[in-house]
Protein backbone atom coordinates (compact mmCIF):
# COMPACT_ATOMS: atom_id res chain seq x y z
CA UNK A 1 0.00 0.00 0.00
CA UNK A 2 1.23 3.72 -0.79
CA UNK A 3 1.74 5.78 2.34
CA UNK A 4 2.60 8.75 0.68
CA UNK A 5 -0.35 11.03 -0.45
CA UNK A 6 -2.38 11.14 2.67
CA UNK A 7 -1.05 13.79 5.36
CA UNK A 8 -2.21 12.70 8.15
CA UNK A 9 -4.11 15.20 11.06
CA UNK A 10 -2.22 15.42 14.44
CA UNK A 11 0.01 12.90 13.91
CA UNK A 12 3.72 12.35 13.44
CA UNK A 13 3.77 11.32 9.46
CA UNK A 14 7.07 10.26 8.97
CA UNK A 15 7.44 7.80 12.49
CA UNK A 16 3.55 6.39 11.25
CA UNK A 17 4.98 5.68 7.53
CA UNK A 18 7.94 4.13 8.93
CA UNK A 19 5.65 1.79 10.73
CA UNK A 20 1.77 2.21 10.17
CA UNK A 21 -0.39 1.29 12.74
CA UNK A 22 -3.17 0.60 10.70
CA UNK A 23 -6.64 -0.51 11.79
CA UNK A 24 -9.15 -2.67 9.36
CA UNK A 25 -11.99 -3.71 11.38
CA UNK A 26 -14.03 -2.82 14.68
CA UNK A 27 -16.44 -5.01 16.67
CA UNK A 28 -17.82 -3.94 20.24
CA UNK A 29 -15.22 -3.56 22.62
CA UNK A 30 -11.86 -4.17 19.88
CA UNK A 31 -10.39 -3.38 16.70
CA UNK A 32 -8.47 -5.80 14.68
CA UNK A 33 -5.05 -4.21 12.90
CA UNK A 34 -5.13 -4.73 9.20
CA UNK A 35 -2.82 -8.00 9.78
CA UNK A 36 -4.90 -9.35 12.05
CA UNK A 37 -4.31 -8.65 16.00
CA UNK A 38 -7.11 -7.72 18.17
CA UNK A 39 -6.74 -4.69 19.86
CA UNK A 40 -8.84 -3.53 23.36
CA UNK A 41 -10.34 -0.02 22.48
CA UNK A 42 -9.13 2.19 25.61
CA UNK A 43 -10.53 5.60 24.50
CA UNK A 44 -13.41 4.84 22.46
CA UNK A 45 -12.11 5.60 18.90
CA UNK A 46 -11.07 8.69 19.88
CA UNK A 47 -13.85 8.95 22.54
CA UNK A 48 -16.36 8.88 20.62
CA UNK A 49 -17.46 5.51 20.58
CA UNK A 50 -19.11 5.27 23.57
CA UNK A 51 -21.77 2.24 22.43
CA UNK A 52 -19.12 -0.03 21.45
CA UNK A 53 -18.12 -1.04 17.87
CA UNK A 54 -20.56 -1.74 15.03
CA UNK A 55 -23.47 -2.01 16.83
CA UNK A 56 -26.36 -3.23 15.23
CA UNK A 57 -28.97 -0.72 15.36
CA UNK A 58 -26.99 1.96 14.44
CA UNK A 59 -25.12 0.08 11.71
CA UNK A 60 -29.11 -0.88 10.16
CA UNK A 61 -30.05 2.77 10.31
CA UNK A 62 -27.05 3.94 8.42
CA UNK A 63 -27.94 1.38 5.51
CA UNK A 64 -31.11 1.97 4.98
CA UNK A 65 -31.05 5.96 5.18
CA UNK A 66 -28.18 5.27 2.36
CA UNK A 67 -30.53 3.41 0.26
CA UNK A 68 -33.71 6.05 1.05
CA UNK A 69 -32.24 9.38 1.38
CA UNK A 70 -28.83 10.49 0.76
CA UNK A 71 -28.40 14.20 1.12
CA UNK A 72 -31.58 16.61 1.78
CA UNK A 73 -31.08 20.30 1.63
CA UNK A 74 -30.56 21.74 5.13
CA UNK A 75 -31.02 25.48 4.17
CA UNK A 76 -35.00 26.59 3.90
CA UNK A 77 -35.63 22.62 3.81
CA UNK A 78 -35.37 19.35 6.00
CA UNK A 79 -36.13 15.94 6.44
CA UNK A 80 -38.02 14.17 8.92
CA UNK A 81 -35.11 12.31 10.70
CA UNK A 82 -33.34 15.49 11.51
CA UNK A 83 -36.69 16.87 13.55
CA UNK A 84 -36.64 13.40 15.33
CA UNK A 85 -32.99 13.22 16.05
CA UNK A 86 -33.12 16.97 18.11
CA UNK A 87 -36.50 16.01 19.84
CA UNK A 88 -34.84 12.79 21.39
CA UNK A 89 -31.69 14.78 22.08
CA UNK A 90 -33.04 17.45 23.93
CA UNK A 91 -35.37 15.26 26.40
CA UNK A 92 -31.52 13.88 27.58
CA UNK A 93 -30.38 17.64 27.61
CA UNK A 94 -30.16 19.82 31.04
CA UNK A 95 -33.68 21.63 32.06
CA UNK A 96 -34.31 24.57 30.06
CA UNK A 97 -32.07 23.42 27.24
CA UNK A 98 -34.80 22.56 24.63
CA UNK A 99 -33.22 23.41 21.00
CA UNK A 100 -30.29 21.87 18.92
CA UNK A 101 -28.73 23.17 15.91
CA UNK A 102 -26.76 20.73 13.68
CA UNK A 103 -22.61 20.80 12.86
CA UNK A 104 -20.54 18.19 11.37
CA UNK A 105 -18.07 17.73 14.60
CA UNK A 106 -16.63 19.69 17.78
CA UNK A 107 -14.55 22.63 16.13
CA UNK A 108 -17.80 23.40 14.17
CA UNK A 109 -20.29 23.09 17.21
CA UNK A 110 -17.64 25.51 19.46
CA UNK A 111 -17.40 28.00 16.48
CA UNK A 112 -21.38 28.09 15.70
CA UNK A 113 -21.62 28.14 19.85
CA UNK A 114 -19.39 31.54 19.75
CA UNK A 115 -21.62 32.86 16.55
CA UNK A 116 -24.80 32.53 18.61
CA UNK A 117 -23.26 33.90 21.91
CA UNK A 118 -22.02 36.95 19.91
CA UNK A 119 -25.14 37.10 17.66
CA UNK A 120 -27.37 36.83 20.71
CA UNK A 121 -26.20 39.78 22.66
CA UNK A 122 -26.24 42.08 19.35
CA UNK A 123 -29.75 40.98 19.08
CA UNK A 124 -30.36 41.91 22.70
CA UNK A 125 -29.45 45.21 22.01
CA UNK A 126 -25.61 44.29 23.60
CA UNK A 127 -23.62 44.48 20.58
CA UNK A 128 -20.94 45.53 22.61
CA UNK A 129 -19.84 42.55 24.49
CA UNK A 130 -18.00 41.55 21.87
CA UNK A 131 -14.81 39.90 23.80
CA UNK A 132 -14.85 35.76 24.13
CA UNK A 133 -13.37 34.12 26.64
CA UNK A 134 -11.31 30.63 27.10
CA UNK A 135 -8.99 29.06 30.07
CA UNK A 136 -5.73 27.80 29.47
CA UNK A 137 -4.98 24.35 28.62
CA UNK A 138 -8.50 24.23 27.12
CA UNK A 139 -9.35 22.33 23.80
CA UNK A 140 -12.05 23.77 21.70
CA UNK A 141 -11.40 22.08 18.74
CA UNK A 142 -8.58 23.87 15.60
CA UNK A 143 -10.97 25.97 14.02
CA UNK A 144 -10.05 29.60 14.40
CA UNK A 145 -12.81 30.53 16.56
CA UNK A 146 -12.23 27.34 19.02
CA UNK A 147 -8.45 28.11 18.49
CA UNK A 148 -8.68 31.30 20.03
CA UNK A 149 -10.37 30.25 22.64
CA UNK A 150 -8.12 27.35 23.37
CA UNK A 151 -5.41 27.28 24.91
CA UNK A 152 -3.28 24.47 24.06
CA UNK A 153 -0.10 26.43 22.68
CA UNK A 154 1.53 24.35 20.47
CA UNK A 155 -2.12 23.85 18.35
CA UNK A 156 -1.97 27.96 18.44
CA UNK A 157 1.64 29.13 18.13
CA UNK A 158 2.01 28.59 14.21
CA UNK A 159 -1.37 30.45 13.26
CA UNK A 160 -1.18 34.06 13.98
CA UNK A 161 -3.12 36.50 15.58
CA UNK A 162 -6.11 34.44 15.51
CA UNK A 163 -9.29 36.28 16.92
CA UNK A 164 -9.10 39.60 18.27
CA UNK A 165 -10.63 39.96 21.76
CA UNK A 166 -9.97 37.07 23.01
CA UNK A 167 -8.90 36.05 26.83
CA UNK A 168 -7.99 33.44 29.01
CA UNK A 169 -8.34 32.45 32.82
CA UNK A 170 -6.36 30.07 34.35
CA UNK A 171 -6.06 26.52 34.13
CA UNK A 172 -7.02 24.42 37.34
CA UNK A 173 -4.29 21.98 36.97
CA UNK A 174 -2.47 21.44 40.42
CA UNK A 175 -0.16 18.64 41.29
CA UNK A 176 1.14 20.41 44.17
CA UNK A 177 -2.04 20.19 45.62
CA UNK A 178 -4.09 17.64 44.30
CA UNK A 179 -2.29 14.63 42.64
CA UNK A 180 -4.02 11.88 42.91
CA UNK A 181 -7.33 12.92 43.56
CA UNK A 182 -9.91 10.36 43.48
CA UNK A 183 -12.33 12.19 41.28
CA UNK A 184 -12.79 15.88 41.58
CA UNK A 185 -9.94 18.02 43.16
CA UNK A 186 -10.05 19.72 46.60
CA UNK A 187 -8.76 22.57 45.59
CA UNK A 188 -8.99 25.39 43.24
CA UNK A 189 -12.37 26.73 43.42
CA UNK A 190 -11.35 29.91 43.85
CA UNK A 191 -9.82 29.99 40.08
CA UNK A 192 -12.97 30.51 38.66
CA UNK A 193 -13.00 34.13 40.00
CA UNK A 194 -10.09 34.39 37.45
CA UNK A 195 -13.14 35.09 35.26
CA UNK A 196 -13.61 38.29 37.78
CA UNK A 197 -10.04 39.34 37.06
CA UNK A 198 -11.04 39.84 33.52
CA UNK A 199 -14.29 41.29 34.17
CA UNK A 200 -12.61 44.06 36.15
CA UNK A 201 -9.83 44.41 33.68
CA UNK A 202 -12.11 44.56 30.35
CA UNK A 203 -15.45 45.39 31.98
CA UNK A 204 -17.87 43.14 32.23
CA UNK A 205 -19.94 44.49 29.90
CA UNK A 206 -17.78 43.68 26.87
CA UNK A 207 -17.86 40.29 27.34
CA UNK A 208 -20.07 37.81 25.19
CA UNK A 209 -19.22 34.39 26.31
CA UNK A 210 -16.84 32.42 28.54
CA UNK A 211 -16.07 28.74 27.24
CA UNK A 212 -15.10 25.92 29.64
CA UNK A 213 -14.97 21.93 29.24
CA UNK A 214 -16.53 20.51 31.78
CA UNK A 215 -13.52 18.31 31.90
CA UNK A 216 -10.71 19.21 29.88
CA UNK A 217 -10.25 15.56 28.20
CA UNK A 218 -7.83 16.21 24.56
CA UNK A 219 -5.32 18.42 26.77
CA UNK A 220 -4.72 15.88 29.35
CA UNK A 221 -7.79 15.00 31.70
CA UNK A 222 -8.04 18.28 33.80
CA UNK A 223 -11.06 17.60 36.51
CA UNK A 224 -12.94 20.63 37.96
CA UNK A 225 -12.38 21.26 41.85
CA UNK A 226 -14.98 20.97 43.83
CA UNK A 227 -17.35 24.15 43.53
CA UNK A 228 -15.22 25.40 40.70
CA UNK A 229 -18.17 25.10 37.98
CA UNK A 230 -20.46 26.52 40.09
CA UNK A 231 -18.42 29.88 41.03
CA UNK A 232 -18.51 30.33 37.03
CA UNK A 233 -21.96 29.97 36.80
CA UNK A 234 -22.30 32.50 39.43
CA UNK A 235 -19.98 35.10 37.97
CA UNK A 236 -21.67 35.05 34.56
CA UNK A 237 -24.98 35.15 35.58
CA UNK A 238 -23.96 37.85 38.00
CA UNK A 239 -22.56 40.19 35.01
CA UNK A 240 -24.67 38.58 32.60
CA UNK A 241 -22.19 36.48 30.43
CA UNK A 242 -23.22 33.72 28.34
CA UNK A 243 -21.35 30.17 30.09
CA UNK A 244 -20.85 27.57 27.56
CA UNK A 245 -19.77 23.92 27.97
CA UNK A 246 -18.04 22.64 25.67
CA UNK A 247 -19.25 18.58 26.32
CA UNK A 248 -17.79 17.00 23.05
CA UNK A 249 -15.58 14.92 25.29
CA UNK A 250 -18.30 14.79 28.54
CA UNK A 251 -21.42 14.39 26.69
CA UNK A 252 -23.43 11.37 26.02
CA UNK A 253 -22.56 9.27 29.07
CA UNK A 254 -18.67 9.82 29.74
CA UNK A 255 -19.31 11.45 33.29
CA UNK A 256 -22.75 9.12 34.67
CA UNK A 257 -25.35 11.42 33.55
CA UNK A 258 -26.23 12.06 29.73
CA UNK A 259 -24.68 15.49 30.46
CA UNK A 260 -21.80 16.47 32.64
CA UNK A 261 -23.81 19.30 33.18
CA UNK A 262 -26.11 17.08 34.91
CA UNK A 263 -23.15 15.09 36.81
CA UNK A 264 -21.90 18.27 38.57
CA UNK A 265 -25.22 20.22 38.71
CA UNK A 266 -24.08 23.04 36.80
CA UNK A 267 -26.56 24.41 33.50
CA UNK A 268 -24.88 26.27 30.70
CA UNK A 269 -26.15 28.43 28.19
CA UNK A 270 -24.96 26.77 25.25
CA UNK A 271 -23.87 23.36 25.44
CA UNK A 272 -21.31 22.33 22.42
CA UNK A 273 -21.29 18.17 21.65
CA UNK A 274 -20.09 15.99 18.65
CA UNK A 275 -18.75 12.25 18.88
CA UNK A 276 -20.85 10.45 21.03
CA UNK A 277 -24.02 11.88 19.21
CA UNK A 278 -23.77 9.41 16.64
CA UNK A 279 -21.57 7.47 18.12
CA UNK A 280 -18.41 8.70 16.03
CA UNK A 281 -20.15 6.46 12.98
CA UNK A 282 -21.29 9.34 10.82
CA UNK A 283 -19.59 12.90 11.56
CA UNK A 284 -21.71 15.34 13.85
CA UNK A 285 -22.11 17.75 16.31
CA UNK A 286 -24.54 20.15 17.61
CA UNK A 287 -25.21 23.04 20.32
CA UNK A 288 -28.24 22.60 22.67
CA UNK A 289 -29.67 26.09 23.47
CA UNK A 290 -31.82 27.56 26.13
CA UNK A 291 -35.05 28.19 24.92
CA UNK A 292 -34.43 31.91 26.05
CA UNK A 293 -31.27 32.02 23.96
CA UNK A 294 -33.16 30.83 20.74
CA UNK A 295 -36.39 33.09 21.35
CA UNK A 296 -34.39 36.15 21.03
CA UNK A 297 -33.60 35.85 17.81
CA UNK A 298 -37.19 34.76 17.02
CA UNK A 299 -38.31 38.05 16.45
CA UNK A 300 -38.49 40.74 13.28
CA UNK A 301 -40.33 39.55 9.76
CA UNK A 302 -41.19 35.66 9.80
CA UNK A 303 -39.93 35.11 6.43
CA UNK A 304 -36.74 36.46 7.33
CA UNK A 305 -33.73 34.30 8.41
CA UNK A 306 -32.75 34.81 12.31
CA UNK A 307 -29.45 33.39 12.28
CA UNK A 308 -27.15 33.54 9.18
CA UNK A 309 -25.26 30.61 10.13
CA UNK A 310 -25.29 26.80 9.10
CA UNK A 311 -23.30 23.88 6.81
CA UNK A 312 -24.16 22.01 3.82
CA UNK A 313 -23.92 19.01 6.04
CA UNK A 314 -25.85 20.52 8.80
CA UNK A 315 -28.35 17.41 10.03
CA UNK A 316 -26.97 15.41 7.16
CA UNK A 317 -29.69 12.56 6.65
CA UNK A 318 -26.77 9.77 7.17
CA UNK A 319 -25.48 11.56 10.48
CA UNK A 320 -29.31 11.82 12.16
CA UNK A 321 -30.17 8.43 11.00
CA UNK A 322 -27.13 7.57 12.52
CA UNK A 323 -27.82 9.51 15.85
CA UNK A 324 -31.06 7.93 16.32
CA UNK A 325 -29.82 4.58 15.94
CA UNK A 326 -27.15 5.64 18.64
CA UNK A 327 -29.49 7.36 21.00
CA UNK A 328 -31.76 4.23 21.41
CA UNK A 329 -28.95 2.18 21.31
CA UNK A 330 -27.73 4.48 24.63
CA UNK A 331 -31.34 4.01 26.07
CA UNK A 332 -31.66 0.53 25.98
CA UNK A 333 -28.96 -0.72 27.25
CA UNK A 334 -28.91 2.01 29.75
CA UNK A 335 -25.63 3.18 29.14
CA UNK A 336 -25.19 6.85 29.44
CA UNK A 337 -25.33 6.32 33.09
CA UNK A 338 -23.06 3.21 33.39
CA UNK A 339 -20.16 5.11 33.91
CA UNK A 340 -21.89 5.99 37.29
CA UNK A 341 -21.82 2.55 38.11
CA UNK A 342 -18.75 1.40 37.17
CA UNK A 343 -17.05 4.56 37.80
CA UNK A 344 -15.37 3.37 41.42
CA UNK A 345 -14.11 -0.12 39.73
CA UNK A 346 -12.34 1.95 37.24
CA UNK A 347 -11.25 4.41 39.23
CA UNK A 348 -9.44 2.04 41.95
CA UNK A 349 -8.08 -0.11 38.95
CA UNK A 350 -6.43 3.30 37.64
CA UNK A 351 -5.05 4.13 41.24
CA UNK A 352 -3.71 0.95 41.87
CA UNK A 353 -0.87 2.18 39.01
CA UNK A 354 0.62 4.72 41.76
CA UNK A 355 3.70 4.12 42.95
CA UNK A 356 4.96 3.06 39.05
CA UNK A 357 8.19 4.56 37.72
CA UNK A 358 7.48 8.24 37.09
CA UNK A 359 3.80 8.22 37.33
CA UNK A 360 3.18 11.67 39.07
CA UNK A 361 -0.60 11.70 39.03
CA UNK A 362 -3.24 9.67 37.97
CA UNK A 363 -6.82 11.11 37.43
CA UNK A 364 -10.28 9.90 37.53
CA UNK A 365 -14.27 10.60 36.77
CA UNK A 366 -16.59 8.47 35.31
CA UNK A 367 -15.04 6.90 32.72
CA UNK A 368 -12.36 9.03 32.35
CA UNK A 369 -9.04 8.77 32.78
CA UNK A 370 -5.81 10.08 33.36
CA UNK A 371 -2.10 9.35 33.97
CA UNK A 372 0.59 11.50 34.06
CA UNK A 373 4.18 10.71 33.77
CA UNK A 374 7.55 12.49 34.68
CA UNK A 375 8.62 13.51 31.73
CA UNK A 376 12.08 12.30 29.92
CA UNK A 377 14.61 15.49 30.90
CA UNK A 378 15.12 16.95 27.78
CA UNK A 379 12.24 15.20 25.68
CA UNK A 380 8.78 15.81 26.42
CA UNK A 381 6.57 13.73 25.29
CA UNK A 382 8.25 10.74 24.77
CA UNK A 383 7.83 8.54 27.58
CA UNK A 384 3.95 8.60 26.96
CA UNK A 385 4.57 7.95 23.42
CA UNK A 386 6.65 4.76 24.12
CA UNK A 387 3.63 3.57 26.46
CA UNK A 388 1.35 4.26 23.82
CA UNK A 389 3.54 1.96 21.20
CA UNK A 390 4.29 -0.25 23.33
CA UNK A 391 0.90 -0.96 24.64
CA UNK A 392 -0.60 -1.27 21.22
CA UNK A 393 1.89 -3.62 20.80
CA UNK A 394 0.50 -5.98 23.77
CA UNK A 395 -2.82 -5.28 22.42
CA UNK A 396 -4.37 -2.12 24.06
CA UNK A 397 -5.34 1.41 22.23
CA UNK A 398 -4.82 4.03 24.77
CA UNK A 399 -4.28 8.10 23.55
CA UNK A 400 -1.54 10.31 24.70
CA UNK A 401 -1.11 14.06 24.98
CA UNK A 402 2.25 15.15 25.87
CA UNK A 403 3.22 12.79 28.82
CA UNK A 404 -0.27 12.28 29.67
CA UNK A 405 -2.18 8.86 29.10
CA UNK A 406 -6.17 9.12 28.55
CA UNK A 407 -8.65 6.71 28.96
CA UNK A 408 -12.12 6.97 27.73
CA UNK A 409 -13.09 3.34 27.11
CA UNK A 410 -16.20 2.48 25.59
CA UNK A 411 -18.96 2.80 27.75
CA UNK A 412 -19.72 -0.74 27.25
CA UNK A 413 -16.64 -1.80 29.08
CA UNK A 414 -16.76 -4.63 31.42
CA UNK A 415 -14.65 -5.04 34.49
CA UNK A 416 -11.67 -8.03 32.64
CA UNK A 417 -11.41 -5.15 30.02
CA UNK A 418 -10.65 -2.83 32.46
CA UNK A 419 -8.13 -4.87 33.98
CA UNK A 420 -6.52 -5.82 30.66
CA UNK A 421 -6.10 -2.07 30.16
CA UNK A 422 -4.75 -1.81 33.45
CA UNK A 423 -2.21 -4.22 33.46
CA UNK A 424 -1.03 -4.00 29.88
CA UNK A 425 -0.27 0.26 31.12
CA UNK A 426 1.48 -1.29 34.41
CA UNK A 427 4.08 -2.89 31.79
CA UNK A 428 4.26 -0.61 29.86
CA UNK A 429 5.00 1.58 32.38
CA UNK A 430 7.25 -0.28 33.94
CA UNK A 431 9.22 -0.66 30.65
CA UNK A 432 9.36 3.06 29.70
CA UNK A 433 11.24 3.92 33.24
N1 LIG B 1 -14.10 20.43 21.94
C1 LIG B 1 -13.65 19.45 22.74
C2 LIG B 1 -13.82 19.58 24.22
C3 LIG B 1 -13.03 18.33 22.18
O1 LIG B 1 -12.55 17.37 22.99
C4 LIG B 1 -13.37 19.29 20.01
C5 LIG B 1 -13.98 20.37 20.62
C6 LIG B 1 -13.25 19.27 18.51
O2 LIG B 1 -13.99 18.27 17.95
P1 LIG B 1 -13.63 17.76 16.46
O3 LIG B 1 -14.79 16.82 16.18
O4 LIG B 1 -13.63 18.94 15.57
O5 LIG B 1 -12.31 17.06 16.55
C7 LIG B 1 -12.90 18.23 20.79
C8 LIG B 1 -12.27 17.07 20.10
C9 LIG B 1 -7.46 13.73 22.02
C10 LIG B 1 -8.34 14.41 21.01
O6 LIG B 1 -6.34 13.43 21.72
C11 LIG B 1 -9.55 14.92 21.40
C12 LIG B 1 -10.33 15.60 20.48
C13 LIG B 1 -9.92 15.71 19.16
C14 LIG B 1 -8.71 15.18 18.78
C15 LIG B 1 -7.91 14.52 19.71
O7 LIG B 1 -7.85 13.50 23.13
N2 LIG B 1 -11.50 16.19 20.91
N1 LIG C 1 -16.37 27.13 0.33
C1 LIG C 1 -17.20 27.26 -0.72
C2 LIG C 1 -16.64 27.80 -2.03
C3 LIG C 1 -18.57 26.92 -0.62
O1 LIG C 1 -19.39 27.08 -1.63
C4 LIG C 1 -19.05 26.41 0.62
C5 LIG C 1 -20.44 26.01 0.78
O2 LIG C 1 -21.28 26.17 -0.06
C6 LIG C 1 -18.17 26.29 1.70
C7 LIG C 1 -16.83 26.65 1.53
C8 LIG C 1 -18.64 25.81 3.04
O3 LIG C 1 -18.84 24.43 3.03
P1 LIG C 1 -19.71 23.73 4.17
O4 LIG C 1 -21.09 24.28 4.08
O5 LIG C 1 -19.63 22.25 3.83
O6 LIG C 1 -19.05 24.04 5.49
Amino acid sequence: MKLDAYWMPFTANRQFKKAPRLLARSSGMHYWTHDGRQILDGVAGLWCVNAGHARPKIVQAIQEQAAEMDFAPPFQMAHPKAFELAEEAVKLAPPGMTKLFFTNSGSESVDTALKMALAYHRVRGEGQRTRLIGRERGYHGVNFGGLSVGGIVSNRKMFGAMLAGVDHIRHTHDLARNAFSVGQPEHGADLADDLERLCMLHDPSTIAAVIVEPIAGSAGVFLPPKGYLQRLREICDKHGIVLIFDEVITGFGRTGQPFAAQTFGVTPDLMTVAKGLTNGCVPMGGVFAKQTIHDTFMNGPEHLIEFFHGYTYSAHPLACAAGLGTLSTYAEEGLLTRAATLQGYFGEALHSLKGLPNVIDIRNFGLVGGIELQPIAGEPAKRAFNVFLDCFDKGVLVRTTGDIIALSPPLIVERQHIDQIVDTLRGAIQRAA
